[in-house]
């Protein structure tokens, strides 16, 4: 930009403050003068009529919605002109157009008008437009003089798939955006009667509370405060299977059936680094999915009072029959304050009895802090015997940035 141009800008910018200085100086002389100037503080205040909000919303089976509209004051009496118009609703299919006079008596500031709704065929939200026009003389439209009514469809209602393994019975269903969260029913016989067991934000629902070899039914069904729930999903049912695993658990309260250990060697990013001892895993009693017991590998981030460098694991050996579909199922729960996957990370990986590596099933920095499921096809490995692998690695960087991760009910089903 041209030199001269530049200083033609910022004299017009001194220009312009000190004109708003001097337009503020004389608004606070007038005012001390105890005159009104229009559009300056201390001005009469200019009577409006407005709608009480930007948005409303209805719920699609709702037969009707109210809209308030207000005025900034009682004194005297008022009018107002309301019509609807429409947004992506059409009038007549999903709603009754609506146009009105909205009268005020004295003393009165707000009032209410109908709008009808016909519950129409819409399949999403649908929205109606709101306008006030032709106040009444003394009166002008405040900053609200249009609104969105908005007719809110129902989420929908899930589609579930469950699965059983030895512990658990894990149900998901696709996410909605329209859900505030789900409710997860169950019963021991198919048709029901139901009985709540969660109600999850998540679209998944592990349920561990199950018992060895029995099926188990469920329906789910999507909830939301200002749109009504969902119908309940179709029933699904869950069986749990037998275990090729020992302990997957750890309801021992140790080890039992496990190999664990620790290493110091340093995987990542090392150099610099002030190295601190890894521990072995430990049972943990407070982070658990079933039972009273879960595996814990790492370090905790609260607090984090020492970070490692290298390694912990957890492993136990399993054949995989030579016939048949195996699967390997395992939960777990993440925790880190690690910002990079390649410094710390957690780790679930198939290895040979050699500890040659077979297969990364996980390879994560999760830290939701709440319980997820992994699971993988062994199948491939049939006649086999395979090492089921967990490890958490982390960077020994120091205070602050420790990488845990539980893990339960760890599984391996054959069927
Ligand atoms: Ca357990
Ligand atoms: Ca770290």
């Amino acid at each position: 930009m041209a030199r001269s141009v530049m200083h033609a800008i910022r004299r017009g910018e001194r220009y312009r403050r000190r004109s708003v200085a001097i337009a503020a100086t004389l608004a606070m002389a007038i005012a001390s003068l105890g005159l009104a100037l229009p559009g300056v503080a201390g001005a009469k205040p200019v009577k409006t009529i407005s709608f009480s909000a930007a948005t409303y919303s209805a719920r699609k089976a709702d037969t009707s919605a109210t809209i308030t509209v207000s005025r900034s004051s009682g004194s005297g009496k008022a009018r107002v002109n309301f019509a609807t118009s429409d947004g992506t609703a059409t009038a007549g299919t999903d709603y009754t157009a609506t146009s009105t006079l909205v009268q005020f008596k004295s003393g009165q500031t707000s009032q209410t008008v109908t709008v009808p709704l016909l519950n129409g065929p819409a399949t999403d939200d649908v929205t109606i437009n709101l306008t006030l026009s032709g106040p009444s003389k003394g009166w002008s439209l405040g900053t609200q003089g249009t609104a969105v009514l908005t007719i809110k469809v129902k989420p929908a209602t899930p589609t579930v798939t469950a699965t059983g393994d030895s512990y658990d019975v894990y149900l998901s269903w696709g996410a909605d955006a329209k859900a505030d969260g789900f409710v997860v029913s169950r019963s021991t016989t198919a048709g029901g009667p139901y009985t709540q067991i969660g109600t999850p934000t998540t679209n998944w629902f592990i349920d561990p509370t199950v018992d060895s070899g029995t099926t188990y039914y469920y329906v789910v069904k999507a909830t939301s405060a200002d749109r009504g729930d969902s119908a309940d999903s179709s029933e699904v049912s869950g069986t749990t299977t037998s275990n090729l695993l020992s302990n997957g658990g750890f309801e021992t309260g140790d080890f039992t059936s496990w190999t664990i250990g620790h290493g110091d060697t340093c995987l990542f990013n090392c150099t610099g680094r002030h190295p601190h001892t890894m521990f072995d895993p430990s049972i943990d009693t407070g982070t658990v999915l079933g039972g009273s017991d879960s595996a814990f590998l790492g370090d905790p981030i609260s607090p984090c009072t020492t970070e490692g460098q290298g390694y912990a694991f957890l492993y136990q050996d399993v054949a995989v029959p030579a016939t048949g579909t195996t699967t390997l199922t395992w939960y777990y729960n993440g925790q880190s304050q690690d910002p990079f996957i390649t410094f710390d990370v957690q780790q679930v990986l198939i290895l040979d009895t050699s500890n040659g590596l077979l297969a990364t099933l996980q390879n994560t920095l999760d830290r939701d802090r709440i319980w997820k499921r992994g699971s993988a096809d062994l199948t491939a490995y049939a006649g086999s015997t395979v090492r089921v692998y967990f490890r958490v690695y982390e960077d020994g960087f120091g205070l602050g940035d420790c990488t845990g991760l539980n893990v339960d009910n760890v599984s391996v089903s054959n069927e």
